[in-house]
This record gives C-alpha cells, structure tokens and sequence, in this order.
C-alpha cells in the first residue's frame, strides 16, 4: 500500500486482527486504467498489461492505493473488451496470463492492489457457448442465454438496448431472436439458469487465485432479467412528452441478483487479506440496497452536477446517506470512461481546468474512497476524435446521434516533443491531440503548478493525515457560491463562484485547504506549519 497509515488504526478496543486487516479499501484512492490506452510497451500503438507494469512507479508516486484495470480478455473488441469471449484469459494484444501475474506481484511488492473488471451481464457473441447456442439450435447453450419467438416478425417484447434499437436480434431464418440489452455482439445471459451463477462462481474463485484484490462489476444491478419478459408500459415524458418506461416497472435489478453478491462475498471472505467488490452503480438508491456487510464493499458517487454549490452540497449528501445504515463510505468519482471528462463539463480549458482542481480537492477531503481517471492527474480534457477514426459502438449503433465516448478513451500522453506524446513510435489506436504534448506526464512533473504536482501533493497530504482524520464531517456555516465543512483536524473551502472569498482561518483546526478561482492565486494550500 502506498500509504501505510491505513494497515495501523486500531489494535486497540478488542478490534480483531480481521478487522484490522479489512480496513484497507476504506479511504483508499484508486486509479482507473483503461488498458487499451494507459501504456504501450511494445510500440504497436495499443497499450498493454507490461506496459502498466512499467508505469507502476508512476502510479506510486502519484500515491494510489488501488487500481482498477478495464476489462482485457479475449475479445472481439466490439465494446472494448466489455464483449468477453473468454472469462480465463488475456487478450493477446495485452500480453499473456504470466504478464497478469507479473503486473499483480510487481503492484503488490509496491504497495497497490490491483482490481480487475468483470462483466457478468452479457458474453461476446464469440464466447463459445454462445457459438454452441448458434451453431445448432443447442437447447443445453440457448437456456444460458435468452432465446424467444418473435411476434409476427416483431420482436418477443419492446425492450431498447442501451446503444439504440431493439434488445433483441433476430437468428437467420429462424423465428427466434435473442436479447442483447447493449450491442447485439454482446448476448445477455440467462442468470435463472443455475449454469450461469456456477460458471461465475469459477470465474471469480480464479482470478482470486492469481492475486485480484477485488472486482469492479460492470452493469451490477443487470445480471436477472425480469422472468415475465413483458412489455414495458410506456407513459409520456413528462418534460419531452415521449414515450418512456412508466415509473416502477424494472426489467433488471431483481431481487435475485442480491443472492448472487452475496454469494460473490461470501467466496472473498475466505481470502486474506480482504477483497472487495465495487459496484458499477450511479444511483444512491440502489447503492442504499446493494451496499451492504454481506454484499457490495463500494459503489460510484459520481459527481457529475454542474458547478454550483448548492447542487454539489445536496449530491455529497445524497450519496452520504446511500451508505449511511452500512459500514462502507462513498467513492467518489468525477470520470471514467464512459463520461465526457470532468474538465471539458465543468467548462472547459483554463477556467475547466481550475474548477477540476477545486473539486478533486473538495472531494478528496471527504470522508470515502477516491476513483481517479486516468489522465485526469494531468487535467486532460475530452479530445476531439475525428469521425471516421471513432471506434465506439455507441457512436456506430446510433448512426452518430451519439458522439461516443473514444473521446475520453485517447492514449495517454507521456513524453513531450516525442511522437503520439510519447505514448507509441506507432500510430496509437486513437489518435493523441497535437496539443496533448503540453499535457505529457514528464512536462508536468517538471512543474510545480501542474496538475499533476497538485495530485501529488494532495495525495501525499491526504495519506499523511489519515490517521487523524474522522469518518465524520461537517458542513459549516459558508458564504454564497461556498462550501465549507471540517473534518477533524481538516478544514476544506471551496469557492463555486467567480469572486475570490477571504476566509478566516479556523482557529482549532490546524490544516485548511482553501480554493480561490482568482487570477493570480487559483488555489492556495495551507499547511499546518504555514
Ligand atoms: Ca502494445
């Protein structure tokens, strides 16, 4: 672990040694590797797993305690590694079984654990029971996934996939079609079929084995379709006045799937030392039922509100009170790669790029895990993709309706005046912005205002004060376009408005974090011994 404070808190009070040991995750910061984009180490323009093994320094100076590394099995690459054609394996573009290994000792001999994706909702149409399933109308692969008539060339129902068009596809000459809540390259499974949870169970006892820490579980509250396969009843928008699924009728988030995570926990509770399971959940809702002692560890407090106090302060609060009645705390989370990157929606370029550095140190003040994306320590921006070069089935599917997220999914830049930044000597996958240069990763460190020192400095702070800060906050009494709340020894300004704020300082706590969007004087940190 790259901060140790968190092995220490409490051999005291009857604690039991597990307990002690559990705590590891609690307040920890996590980094995002989108592994097709992190670090190439063979030149061939498409990042790999020895290429995050030789960035492992990087990561330990930058002071993560996790990472969490996008899908990279054998795939078909339909939907970027999220259309798994084998659950055992490594794609041979990212390297070899042996390179997990070595990426996995070489992360723990530095402290950071590594959590690996899984996505139990769907396979690749190339997985090979859904080839079987294909190939002759095998009934025994067909119950694995779902498999329904159609209605007078129609199909079995009017469900959408979430990139456009029906869920279902149409077998060739066949009345069946078979439903795809995403792209058709990616068959739901049939999770009422006992074969499915069985093959999960494996699946996951497997890559404990090899040294996981833990699972980031894509689409979590999927897996259990609703067995009726009914009709949604749709109501008009109330805004758009469109048709739209009336309020109360789910097609996922069955009551089943909560047996399977606590199927799920129970196997990580016989490994040492704990691992966890974190959720690909938005909803403080659910993440109110599905964060629990016996199922889910974490799940993502995603801030994505527009810049504005009032409205950050009720979403750290709603997400607060998710976890409340559990004894888990919020990861908050501002990108991923999914979502256009968190300086271009918070307004873009200087003034963007300020008020990312505010709320990461907003934030990162709170009591909860943080999940950094990567690049996001170097303040990048989303990148234009020119069209024909986008490769996301989101962009595909929906006929260019929707601009894809390749936009936040471009190579990171490493080294300034090298070609691609520094990324590849080959054209990478998604082509680097001429300006990302400025951005490398080598430029920034050179730089004492760089984001990325930022990142550093905070982190290196936020770890060396860990032992005394409470999982309790405060909010305090704060100006308008102002958010102010005490955590301990801690206490956190930040400014939403467009006025620097004068501030007195809190007489009792020792340690401040101030953040002015002023000209000169953007950000101030106040140290204990200032
Ligand atoms: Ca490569």
């Amino acid at each position: 672990m790259a901060c140790p404070v968190f092995l220490f808190p409490a051999i005291r009070g009857g604690v039991s040694w597990r307990a002690v040991r559990s705590s590891w995750w609690r307040n920890a910061v996590f980094y995002q590797v989108y592994v097709r984009s992190f670090a190439d180490s063979n030149d061939d323009g498409v990042g790999d797993l020895p290429g995050i093994t030789s960035r492992l320094d990087y990561l330990r100076s930058l002071g993560v305690d996790g990472l969490w590394l996008t899908p990279f099995y054998p795939s078909p690459q339909k939907d970027h590694g999220y259309d798994v054609a084998d659950y055992y394996g490594v794609n041979p573009e990212y390297g070899t079984l042996d390179d997990f290994g070595s990426l996995v000792e070489e992360a723990h001999r530095r402290g950071i654990k590594v959590l690996i994706d899984i996505v139990p909702n769907h396979t690749s149409s190339r997985h090979p029971w859904f080839e079987a399933a294909l190939a002759g109308g095998d009934d025994q692969h067909r119950a694995r996934y779902h498999f329904a008539r159609g209605r007078d060339g129609a199909p079995p129902n009017n469900w959408q996939s979430a990139f456009g068009g029906p869920a279902w596809t149409q077998l060739e000459g066949a009345p069946e079609w078979y439903m795809h809540l995403f792209a058709p390259e990616q068959p739901d499974l049939n999770w009422w079929n006992p074969v499915v949870p069985a093959e999960f169970r494996k699946i996951i006892t497997y890559w404990l084995d090899r040294g996981a820490d833990g699972f980031r579980i894509d689409v979590a509250v999927s897996l259990h379709k609703r067995r009726d396969l009914a009709d949604r009843p749709l109501v008009p928008h109330r805004i758009t006045g469109l048709p739209t699924t009336a309020p109360g009728f789910e097609i996922i988030d069955q009551p089943e799937v909560h047996d399977v995570y606590r199927d799920w926990r129970h196997i990580l509770g016989t490994y040492e030392p704990e691992r966890v399971l974190v959720g690909e959940i938005f909803d403080a809702g659910r993440q109110s039922r599905y964060i629990k002692q016996d199922e889910l560890h974490m799940a993502f407090a995603m801030m994505d509100r527009r810049w504005d106090a009032s409205a950050w302060k009720r979403a750290i609060d709603v997400y607060r009170r998710a976890v409340s009645r559990s004894t888990s705390l919020p990861s908050w989370t501002q990108s991923n790669h999914d979502v256009i990157r968190h300086v271009t929606r918070l307004g873009g370029s200087g003034l963007g790029r300020e008020r990312a550095k505010a709320s990461a140190l907003l934030l990162l003040g709170l009591p909860g895990q943080y999940f950094i994306y990567q690049g996001e320590e170097l303040g990048l921006e989303e990148a234009f993709v020119p069209p024909e070069r986008r490769e996301d089935p989101l962009y595909i599917h929906t006929n260019g309706r929707h601009p894809g997220r390749d936009g936040c999914r471009v190579p990171m830049p490493w080294r300034q005046n090298e070609p691609n930044a520094g990324f590849s000597t080959s054209p990478p996958w998604l082509p680097t912005p001429a300006a990302w240069d400025r951005n490398a990763v080598d430029a920034q460190a050179r730089s004492s205002t760089s984001v990325l020192s930022l990142y550093r400095r905070v982190l290196e702070m936020r770890c060396g004060l860990a032992r005394r800060l409470p999982a309790r906050m405060d909010w305090a009494a704060a100006p308008k376009d102002c958010l102010i709340y005490h955590r301990g020894p801690l206490s956190v300004a930040c400014n939403f408005g467009h006025r620097p704020l004068e501030l007195d300082q809190p007489a009792d706590n020792g340690f401040a974090v101030a953040i002015r969007p002023g000209e000169e004087s953007p950000m101030r940190l106040v140290e204990e011994d200032e």
